[in-house]
């Protein structure tokens, strides 16, 4: 089943300078890149990305890990993987959420780490099913962002709207 699914490489996967690497790991997968950008991350789309945890003890810490506040990178990278059973192959190549669990040959048994306060820092995020994907996608990235069309759109007309563009 063809599928989307959204990928963000994490501030603690950029600072250890791992974009290469986990890109080439999921270039196995032999999926297409259909969007990809750098994000600065308010606490507003942080918040919103991991809304199904915000009665979870960590939920504070995780906010502030996605913002980039415990590594000094206040951005991520985020892309659009698509193709066939996109999802299945970008979890099993991420590993299990705990990287002290996650298989030691996956990106987080690889790179991940848990500190001292307890945050799973674990380097790259993946959604897990369709309707999450679907819902952080459109999250994250606008359709003219998007090479495919993933999900149906409308079209409206703005006015007065202030647009910054090239000088
Ligand atoms: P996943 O990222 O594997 O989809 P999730 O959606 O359950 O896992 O949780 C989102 C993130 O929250 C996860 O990447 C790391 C953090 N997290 C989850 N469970 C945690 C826990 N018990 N302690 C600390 N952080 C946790
Ligand atoms: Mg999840």
């Amino acid at each position: 089943m063809t599928q989307a699914v959204l990928i963000l490489i994490k501030p603690d996967g950029l600072k250890k300078s791992l974009t290469g690497n986990i890109l080439t790991r999921l270039s196995e997968t032999k999926l297409e890149i259909v969007a990809a950008k750098m994000v600065r991350v308010s606490q507003a789309l942080a918040e919103e990305h991991y809304k199904q945890l915000k009665d979870k003890p960590f939920f504070p810490e995780l906010i502030g890990y996605i913002r980039g506040e415990l590594h000094d990178r206040k951005k991520v990278m985020a892309l659009v993987y698509w193709g066939k059973d996109a999802i299945k192959k970008c979890r099993e190549l991420a590993g299990a959420t705990n990287p002290e669990e996650a298989e030691s040959t996956s990106i987080r048994g690889s790179y991940g780490r848990i500190t001292t306060s307890g945050v799973y820092e674990n380097v790259i995020h993946v959604s897990s099913n369709e309707s999450e994907a679907e819902r952080e996608i459109k999250l994250w990235f606008q359709p003219e962002e998007i090479i495919v069309n993933l999900f149906s759109v409308k079209s409206e007309i703005e006015k007065e709207c202030k647009k910054v563009t090239w000088a």
